[in-house]
């Protein structure tokens, strides 16, 4: 039995209906480029969330993870009041998915659940654990409310719950990627029309591993920098004269510079250039394979760190050392201020390249970082 469903046992006697994952997410390029309407380049990881289900006879939704002590319970009716009175902590997560897949399908049956979430996805990595989250439990409700939903609705219902009831003013990305990832593929989207094709990484193929490299540093999204960056992209675009950043290409910087404070253009440049970045490395992976996408993916760190400013020291030596480790390209992934960054390495380097991070933090006095190496995978799916 899976952790899920063993949770499932300690606080129901109902039977299992069954078994949903998702799996968090690696963003190989396009960073904050999700909320400005852009184009993004994330995969998804092995580490996954699962929620196992019971079905009820009442209108009580009762939700436990193994992170946190107590079940979390609340009745079908008083959804809407518990999501706009807040303070539900990690349960926002999972209700916030039940309160807006119920909004988003008028047409399904919901009833009262017991939902068990477990999760091998690291919490505060930048590795998209709350979208993990929103995806089993999106994939569970849909199935057992009968919503009938296709996976681009269960991402809006998951960035909804994100947005709305835990509060955090993120984009679509990592819905969209936890929903539609394949093995040995990242998931090319663009996010104004939410189209999405699967391109091929080859990874395997050529030999390469992607490391990830946790600083242990924490941020969160619900406050503070991310939001702040947001906010400068939509007053870039509003002064530019554009509905969102998307509509701006590297011909308008020039522009740019002159119509926008020395800041405020450092914003927009981090986001038309990561754009035409992600373009290139769709366009280099068809074309040249992943070998040749490296510089691509360092030029996105310098970006992050110079223009847009989300980066941190640890994530900087991270990179830096990586790089000189022999990495192809290296950056950090996610929202930033935290989190980890990534490096493409040939596999017989990658415990090299671990062993000279460790070192280089210590070195630096940082705390030991956590290494290892994940694979593009499969998206949300039935398990059980
Ligand atoms: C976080 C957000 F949730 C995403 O929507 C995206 O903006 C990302 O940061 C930065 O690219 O993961």
């Amino acid at each position: 039995m899976s952790a899920a469903t063993d949770l499932l046992a300690t606080f129901t006697d109902r039977p299992a209906a069954g078994e949903w994952s998702a799996p968090g997410r690696v963003n190989l390029i396009g960073e904050h480029t999700d909320y400005n309407d852009g184009f993004v380049l994330p995969f998804a990881i092995e580490h996954r969330t699962s929620a196992a289900v019971a079905l009820r006879e009442d209108d009580i939704i009762r939700v436990a993870t193994t992170f946190a002590d107590a079940p979390v319970e609340v009745a079908l009716a008083d959804l809407d009041h518990a999501i706009a009175a807040g303070g539900l902590d990690w349960a926002a997560y999972p209700l916030g998915v039940a309160w807006a897949l119920r909004a988003a399908a008028p047409g399904a049956s919901p009833r009262g659940v017991d939902i068990a979430i477990a999760s091998d996805v690291p919490v505060g990595a930048g590795l998209s654990s709350s979208a993990a989250i929103e995806g089993a439990v999106a994939a569970a409700l849909s199935d057992v409310w009968a919503a009938g939903l296709d996976r681009v609705a269960l991402a809006r219902v998951g960035r909804t719950a994100e947005n709305d009831a835990v509060g955090a003013p993120t984009g679509i990305m990592d819905q969209m990627a936890t929903m539609l990832g394949e093995a040995d593929a990242a998931t090319f989207l663009d996010c104004r029309s939410l189209e999405a094709r699967p391109v091929d990484l080859g990874f395997t193929r050529e030999g390469l591993q992607i490391l990830v490299i946790d600083t242990l540093v924490t941020h969160a999204h619900a406050s503070g920098g991310y939001g702040e960056r947001r906010a400068s992209c939509e007053a870039g675009a509003r002064a530019m004269g554009v509905p969102a950043l998307r509509d701006l290409t590297v011909d308008d910087l020039p522009r740019a510079q002159q119509q926008l404070d020395e800041v405020t253009f450092r914003r927009v440049r981090h986001i038309v250039t990561e754009n035409q970045r992600v373009l290139d490395t769709v366009a280099t992976l068809d074309a040249d394979g992943p070998r040749a996408i490296g510089d691509l993916l360092t030029a996105s760190h310098a970006s992050m760190r110079d223009d847009f400013e989300i980066s941190v020291p640890e994530l900087d030596l991270a990179v830096e050392t990586a790089l000189k480790a022999g990495a192809l390209g290296a950056r950090m992934t996610g929202g930033g201020f935290g989190g980890a960054a990534i490096a493409l390495l040939d596999a017989e380097r990658v415990d090299s390249a671990a062993s000279a991070v460790a070192a280089a933090f210590e070195a630096a006095g940082f705390r030991a970082p956590r290494t290892f190496t994940v694979t593009p995978s499969a998206g949300a799916r039935r398990d059980a």
